[in-house]
């Protein structure tokens, strides 16, 4: 298995998990860009936002249900919501995933 993220969901590689179900993970990323900030991911193996279709966007759905409740544990109301899709758009780990950033002012427009 060469995707970081499934090996942080088979628990190869240690995370700070902040959240876990059957479909889902949250984890503190290793480097932070905010005073919070973490990542959402699906547990299958979903290359990008370009690979979503009908069968598979639901966990998308339960990802965006499931964010204000881990922000809300963290003390935490306003955040960013960021989805890297593509190389050029700064995505360098190719499985799903939404970065939530808050404690901080944040800059529009991103960088
Ligand atoms: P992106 O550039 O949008 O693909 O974001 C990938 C993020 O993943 C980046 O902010 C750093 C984070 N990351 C990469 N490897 C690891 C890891 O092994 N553990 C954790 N917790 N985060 C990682």
């Amino acid at each position: 298995m060469d995707c970081i993220f499934c090996r942080i969901i088979a628990g190869e590689i240690p995370s700070a998990k902040l959240y876990e179900d059957d479909s889902i993970l949250a984890f503190k990323d290793v480097s932070p860009q905010a005073p919070v900030h973490f990542l959402v991911i699906p547990k299958e193996h979903i290359p990008s936002a370009n690979a979503l279709t009908a069968e598979n966007v639901g966990v998308v759905a339960h990802i965006f249900e499931t964010i204000p409740k881990i922000a809300a544990q963290l003390g935490v109301t306003d955040y960013r919501i960021v989805n890297n899709c593509g190389e050029a758009a700064g995505q360098t780990v190719h499985h799903l995933h939404f970065h939530i950033l808050a404690g901080r002012n944040l800059g529009w427009p991103p960088g």
